[in-house]
């Protein structure tokens, strides 16, 4: 075997590793961080959600309070309700509690992170940068995966609304 062979060899091998996996975790104190996920955004989608399955593993109570990305003007955490058989959400004022020993599951159509004014979001199959903060836990650095849509199709369109809160999410 030549050098240039042993050097394409081993790239290969490198490479392999660099493959997407389906899951991907991050742990931060007692809290389990699973699967941070997005949507493809439209481009010039003034916001975009991302998702996440949070696990408090300990014996105190944290909090979810907000989040940062460099593709995004900022990130919030918002909450889903209906009121008159209109969709709508608004930022949680305090965050979202992960009680000892439960999981806080955020979801299309359910309590979510928002990224306001993304810009430069990877295609499907991509990640992106962004960190989660917690009360207690502090700022996590994670990566959200851009996924192809699943679950319900109905709840926050991504074109829609954000002008104001509180407007029909259509
Ligand atoms: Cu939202």
């Amino acid at each position: 075997m030549t050098r240039n062979l042993v050097v394409l060899a081993a790239a290969a091998a490198c490479l392999s590793w660099a493959l997407p996996v389906l899951a991907h975790d991050y742990t931060a104190g007692s809290l389990t961080i699973a699967h941070p996920w997005s949507r493809k955004a439209p481009p010039s989608a003034p916001v975009v959600g991302g998702y996440v399955s949070i696990t408090n593993n300990g014996s105190e109570s944290d909090r979810l309070v907000g989040g940062g990305s460099r593709l995004a003007e900022r990130v919030e955490i918002h909450v889903s309700s209906v009121e008159d058989g209109v969709a709508r959400m608004r930022p949680a004022a305090d965050g979202i509690e992960i009680a000892p020993g439960e999981t806080v599951e955020l979801k299309p159509g359910g309590t979510h992170i928002m990224f306001i004014k993304p810009s430069g979001l990877p295609e499907e199959g991509g990640k992106f940068p962004a960190s989660l903060t917690f009360e207690k836990a502090g700022a996590v650095d994670v990566e959200f995966a851009v996924e192809p849509m699943r679950g319900p199709a109905k709840e926050e369109p991504a074109s829609a609304h954000h002008g104001g809160h509180g407007e029909s999410a259509q």
